[in-house]
């Protein structure tokens, strides 16, 4: 089962291949305006400039390949090139990839468009940088305000603001961006599957229905710094121990709703030393389900329960995002399903940049089976019979809006 990474077919895929390697964690960690996610762009804008496409950078960071002349009605197709921490090869490259595969060959056939087309690859995406994801899109669209996003830190406290000046992006320009609204008709957005639908569908291709809600909240936990050596067990106020206790509240909260989700994936402990009682501990909770309000009942649970936990400490629970359930325009999904053979449509439990446009623009998804149903691993996969598959799918779809 070769993938399309490896066999070169997809080329986009393996001159990327290299490119964000993280070591320590496996897989690929390229966050936004990071050397790797820089080396990324220039390859995109490399490779759109060699289809003649004509790239720009919004002022919101998002990355534009236009197909002759910008918009107005345009269908714009694409997806991410940012990747969560130690994150797999597909998630965001594989639309991008496949975008340009798909140009390329219409280009290739001598197919004129009769309508504006782009490729677009949008800005932090993963949030795994400024701990909002889908920032770009959300910009764009208004979606989060700009003073908000011009005052997200990173892990090493830089402003979103300060790091777009060092992008080239001028931070009084950030925010819903009407001119580049108004340029498209229809955004598409192809991506790796990411759990099993379409392995039990026994299919390589689906359109998306849905997007769970979903959100991400800061538990912060504060006790008494103090030396492991010389305090005593019974003098402690540990917030480490709060935390440990908290994050088994979050599994039994998402147990207790069935079909929602809570994950903490990342904590941090301040100041974080092996012979140091911490002072504070924070940790990241992603929590998600069918409903708005399933999603806020299951935190409210957690947020009760993380209360008191441990003797001398205190809990705060903060939202640092929020994203309402999506649902794709169904008339929208099911025609471009039935172009496509009346392949099957599918939820996800993922969040995307098209869920954040879908509110704003016609929009629509198409998923490529992962026959690993792992994402946000190194073991994220896709064969490349299936990403061909897709390449043809957005083939036969641009010829027909265009
Ligand atoms: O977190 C998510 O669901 C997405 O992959 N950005
Ligand atoms: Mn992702
Ligand atoms: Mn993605």
């Amino acid at each position: 089962m070769p993938s399309a990474v490896a066999h070169g077919m997809l080329a986009g895929l393996s001159e990327i291949a290299d490119i964000g390697r993280d070591r320590r964690a496996g897989g690929y960690s390229r966050h936004l305006w990071e050397p790797a996610e820089h080396e990324l762009r220039a390859w995109f804008a490399e490779r759109a400039a060699r289809l003649g496409l004509d790239v720009e950078v919004d002022r919101n960071g998002n990355t534009w390949a236009w197909w002759g002349a910008p918009g107005p009605d345009a269908v714009v197709i694409g997806s991410h090139l940012d990747s969560v921490p130690g994150g797999g090869a597909y998630d965001g490259p594989l639309g991008v990839v496949s975008a340009l595969e798909a140009v390329a060959r219409l280009q290739a056939a001598g197919f004129v468009p009769g309508r504006p087309c782009a490729v677009l690859v949008f800005a932090e995406e993963e949030g795994s940088r400024f701990g909002v994801a889908c920032l770009g899109s959300r910009l764009l669209s208004g979606a989060i305000d700009a003073d908000k996003a011009r005052s997200l830190t990173d892990r090493a406290g830089i402003t979103f603001a300060e790091a777009a000046v060092t992008a080239g992006i001028d931070p009084a320009h950030l925010g819903r961006d009407q001119e580049s609204l108004d340029r498209i008709g229809l955004f598409l957005e192809l991506h790796v599957e990411q759990g099993r639908g379409l392995i039990d569908l026994g299919e390589p291709l689906a359109v998306a229905s849905s997007i769970l809600a979903h959100g991400r909240w800061r538990m912060s936990f504060t006790g008494q710094g103090n030396h492991a050596g010389a305090t005593l067990m019974s003098d402690r106020s540990d917030p480490m121990v709060a935390a440990a206790r908290a994050i088994v509240d979050v599994q039994e909260a998402a147990l207790a709703s069935p079909g929602s989700r809570a994950t903490v994936g990342r904590i941090e402990a301040l100041p974080g030393g092996t012979n140091v009682i911490p002072s504070a501990v924070h940790a990241w909770l992603d929590a998600r389900a069918e409903t708005d309000d399933q999603v806020h009942a299951v935190v409210a649970d957690i947020s009760a329960r993380v209360q008191n936990q441990h003797a001398g400490c205190s809990a705060t629970v903060v939202e640092e995002s929020w994203t309402s359930t999506v649902t794709f325009d169904p008339d929208l999904a099911a025609r471009l399903a039935l172009a496509l053979g009346g392949i099957p449509a599918l939820p996800t439990g993922a969040g995307h940049d098209a869920g954040v446009l879908a509110a704003t623009v016609p929009t629509a998804m198409l998923f490529v089976r992962n026959p690993t149903g792992i994402s946000h691993s190194p073991e994220e996969f896709a064969t490349l019979d299936d990403c061909l598959a897709g390449v043809e799918a957005l083939d036969t779809l641009l010829r027909e809006l265009l």
